[in-house]
């Protein structure tokens, strides 16, 4: 049986990452829902991710998306990480934006015009200029090339584009910087996506070196894909840099992780466990859009239902676990597996929080804050994370 002592200090020390754009106005291609209160500026995004930080204890670190989150002067970023440090917090992976200007309609690093791969390229060499400056580690890569229709362009030759892209970013890395290659199986790019699944990603990221990571969008799969089986393989050849987390029905539906599938967060974070991946060596990151719910809550939310899928994870027998595999006994692995899924973990991590010296009821802790009457008033004209723009 595992120590309940053990699983709780593991808790403790949990970090999950927001997404500066969860705090901004988001919406869908047909509609933009604007929310009293937004953020206007990426000093406010920061204000809303400390209150997440205070609430849950366990959300110290925000990514930011550049432009989206650009700052001015030479001195910017590093005054933003100085923000974000008076407040408790650290800035995280730096999410590079290659997809929302004209010249990147046939492609971004794999266009076939130089000037244009130039252009891309140069976003995201500065992208790595930001992370000096923020103390960032990671640079989150996430290309929407690819063609829409057969015989657009050649499927080898944007590989080619790509990896070479890939390598001069990855020369530019500083000691102990990352980069993390996002895929997605489709959209915005129909026919051929040019990094559509974690084969296409681990394969660059081998051939580039140990600094060159797959990130696992948990939303960026096909319908009824074995997304833990994905995350067994990375993990077990090294290759797992960090997750993006959120939940789909349909495809990237970006809803608050856990919300659609609990059961399959749990067996997730049961192979991130098992495979010795919940360190600090793999990013825990959401990558949400909360386009009709208060984004604060949810994002509090959210971080809870990460905790509880973990909590889960760690409860695991392992001995008994291994005594039934090994001795053939389906029904009885599937139990120790299943028992650990149908505890309730809220007293728990309600204990947890109170060990951290924080409310154990952290959604309960901000609707009492007022923090989102203040920030109702004091705000007017919130910005648009840059979605649906
Ligand atoms: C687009 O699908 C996307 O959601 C990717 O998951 C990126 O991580 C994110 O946008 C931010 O660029
Ligand atoms: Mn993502
Ligand atoms: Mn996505």
């Amino acid at each position: 049986m595992t120590a309940v002592s053990a699983v709780k200090a593991a808790l403790r020390t949990q970090a999950i990452e927001t997404p500066s754009w969860a705090y901004g106005n988001s919406g869908t291609r047909f509609k933009v829902f604007a929310q009293p209160g937004v953020p206007r500026t990426p000093q406010e995004k920061l204000d809303d991710a400390a209150r997440v930080h205070a609430h849950t204890g366990v959300a110290p670190t925000v990514a930011l998306h550049i432009p989206w989150d650009k700052v001015e002067g030479a001195d910017g970023y590093a005054e933003l990480a100085k923000y974000a440090q008076e407040r408790g917090l650290k800035l995280g992976a730096i999410n590079s934006n290659v997809f929302q200007d004209d010249d990147y309609k046939l492609g971004s690093v794999t266009n076939p015009d130089p000037a244009v791969r130039r252009k891309a390229l140069d976003h995201l060499l500065e992208c790595v200029d930001i992370m000096d400056a923020t103390g960032s580690r990671d640079l989150k890569l996430w290309f929407s090339d690819g063609t829409n229709y057969p015989g657009q362009d050649d499927i080898r030759a944007r590989q080619d584009r790509l990896a070479e892209a890939l390598a001069a970013v990855y020369e530019r890395l500083g000691e102990g910087q990352r980069m993390l290659l996002e895929y997605k199986f489709f959209e915005p790019a129909f026919y051929a996506t040019d990094v559509p699944d974690w084969g296409t990603a681990y394969a660059h990221c081998l051939k580039l070196g140990e600094k060159a990571q797959v990130v696992v969008d948990t939303g960026h799969h096909a319908p009824g894909t074995n997304i833990e089986f994905i995350v067994a393989l990375l993990l077990r050849e090294g290759k797992l840099g960090a997750f993006d987390f959120n939940s789909r029905f349909y495809a990237d539906d970006d809803l608050m992780v856990g919300a659609a599938d609990p059961f399959q967060l749990f067996r997730i974070m049961y192979e991130v466990v098992r495979g010795g991946g919940f360190t600090p060596d793999v990013a825990f990151m959401l990558d949400q859009c909360h386009n009709i719910e208060a984004k604060i809550p949810a994002i509090i939310r959210s971080v809870m239902n990460v905790q509880e899928a973990t909590a889960k994870a760690l409860l695991v027998d392992g001995e008994a676990l291994a005594a039934a595999q090994s001795s053939g006994d389906v029904l009885a692995a599937n139990a120790v597996l299943m028992d650990a899924y149908n505890t309730d973990v809220r007293p728990l991590l309600a204990e947890v929080r109170e060990e951290m010296g924080i409310d154990p009821d952290p959604m309960a802790a901000y609707a009492r804050s007022g923090w989102a009457e203040k920030i109702i008033d004091e705000r007017v004209g919130g910005t648009q994370a840059g979605w649906g723009a």
